[in-house]
C-alpha cells in the first residue's frame, strides 16, 4: 500500500477538521487500534527483511509526521475557538448592574461623609493620623501622664513593639492625638477635623471595642467657646436636620481641656421610638472644650499667643440616634442582610 498517499488522505482531511471531535476522529481512523497507518505497520510481518525495513522506516515517519501535525493543528483550532467564544462573551464593565444587585452605602460612611461635609462649609479641612499611637500623642502630650486616673477610663489595647521613648504603641483610644501631631507640625491658624477609627476594652448595645470619633481643632489667637458651642450647635442642626434642636452644655473634665463640657441633645420617647430634638431627656454626644494651655506648650506653642477650642464626638452613637439604631455591634458584624435593610442606596448619597 502507498504511504505517502494514506498521509496524504489524512493531511488533507486534517485540514478539514475545525473542532475536538473531528480530529479525535481522525487520530482513530489513522492511528487508532484498527487504523489506516497501524494497519500498514501491522502489515510489516508478511515482508521481507529488506523490504521490512524500507517500509518500516517510511510508515514510521508517516506516522509522526501525522502525529506532529495533529497536536499542532488540535492546539491551533482550540486556540481559534476560545479566541471566538471570548469575543463573543466579552463583558461590558461600564454597563450598570441591575437595581437589585447594587450595594449599599454603610450607616458609618454616610455619616463620615456628612460631618466632612458639613465642617468642610464651615472652613474646616481634614487631618488624619494613624491608628496605631505613640503614648505620648495618645496620653501624655494631651495632659494625662502616667498613672493618671484618666487613663483607666480609655482603657485599650497595647502592642508588644516599643517607641523610641521605650513606651508600648497603643491602639489610640480617641482621635484628640491626631491634635497634637497637626500642632506639632502645623502653624496657627489651625481649623482642622480629624474623623477615624479608635480603641478600647469596652463592648456592650452602646460600646464597641473598635469605634468611629471626629477630633476638632481649632487654634488662633482669640477663639472662645462662644465660637466653639456656635460651631457645634449649627453642626447639630444640620446633621440631624431639626432647626430648633434643644441642646444644652453641661461642665465636664478632660485632662487636655479647660473648661470642659460636654453637650447633650435634648430627645422624648413618643410611641416607644426616640423622638430628638424636644423633651425633657438628655443625650450626650460629645466632649468639648477650650485647648489647655499645657496642651498647646506641649506641642512648642507660645500659649500666651495662641488658644483654641477642641471636640470629639462618636460617630457611631449619632449614627444611631439619626437613624433610630439601638445596637453598636450591629454595624460591624458583616451581616449583608442588616446592610441591605439599613444601608443607603448610593444614588441618594
Ligand atoms: C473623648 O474621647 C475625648 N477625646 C473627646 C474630646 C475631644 C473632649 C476634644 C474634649 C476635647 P469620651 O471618652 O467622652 O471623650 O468619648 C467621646 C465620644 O466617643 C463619646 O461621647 C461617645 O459618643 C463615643 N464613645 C466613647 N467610647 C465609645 C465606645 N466604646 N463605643 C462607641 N462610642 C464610644
Amino acid at each position: 500500500m502507498d504511504v505517502s498517499k494514506v498521509l496524504k488522505e489524512a493531511l488533507s482531511e486534517l485540514e478539514k477538521s475545525n473542532n475536538d471531535d473531528s480530529i479525535q476522529s481522525l487520530r482513530v481512523k489513522y492511528l487508532g487500534k484498527k487504523g489506516l497507518i497501524t494497519d500498514l505497520l501491522k502489515s510489516l510481518k508478511d515482508l521481507s527483511v529488506e523490504d521490512k525495513k524500507k517500509f518500516g522506516a517510511s510508515v514510521n515517519l508517516a506516522k509522526e509526521e501525522l502525529l506532529k501535525k495533529i497536536n499542532t493543528h488540535s492546539l491551533e483550532i482550540n486556540k481559534k475557538n476560545i479566541n471566538e467564544k471570548l469575543s463573543k462573551e466579552s463583558i461590558d464593565i461600564t454597563f450598570p448592574p441591575p437595581i437589585s444587585q447594587l450595594g449599599k452605602l454603610h450607616p458609618i460612611s454616610k455619616t463620615y461623609k456628612e460631618v466632612i461635609d458639613i465642617f468642610g462649609n464651615m472652613g474646616f479641612s481634614v487631618a488624619e493620623g494613624p491608628d496605631i499611637e505613640t503614648d505620648f500623642n495618645n496620653f501624655t502630650a494631651l495632659n494625662i501622664p502616667e498613672d493618671h486616673p484618666a487613663r483607666e477610663m480609655q482603657d485599650t489595647f497595647y502592642l508588644n513593639e516599643k517607641d523610641e521613648l521605650d513606651k508600648p504603641f497603643v491602639l489610640r483610644t480617641h482621635t484628640s492625638p491626631v491634635q497634637i501631631r497637626t500642632m506639632m507640625n502645623t502653624k496657627p491658624p489651625i481649623k482642622i477635623i480629624a474623623p477615624g477609627r479608635t480603641y478600647r476594652c469596652d463592648s456592650d448595645s452602646t460600646h464597641s471595642p473598635m469605634f468611629h470619633q471626629v477630633e476638632g481643632l481649632l487654634i488662633n489667637e482669640d477663639a472662645n467657646m462662644g465660637h466653639l458651642k456656635g460651631n457645634l450647635i449649627n453642626f447639630c442642626k444640620d446633621f440631624f436636620h431639626i432647626n430648633d434642636l434643644k441642646v444644652r452644655f453641661r461642665p465636664s473634665y478632660f485632662p487636655f481641656t479647660e473648661p470642659s463640657a460636654e453637650m447633650d441633645i435634648a430627645y422624648s420617647i413618643v410611641d416607644n421610638k426616640i423622638k430628638l430634638g424636644e423633651g425633657d431627656k438628655w443625650l450626650e454626644i460629645l466632649g468639648c472644650g477650650m485647648v489647655n494651655p499645657k496642651v498647646i506648650e506641649n506641642c512648642k506653642m507660645d500659649s500666651s499667643k495662641f488658644q483654641g477650642y477642641a471636640f470629639g464626638l462618636g460617630l457611631d452613637r449619632i449614627t444611631m440616634l439619626k437613624h433610630g439604631l439601638t445596637d453598636i455591634r450591629s454595624f460591624f458584624n458583616g451581616n449583608n442582610n442588616w446592610l441591605k435593610a439599613n444601608g443607603f442606596s448610593l444614588g441618594r448619597i
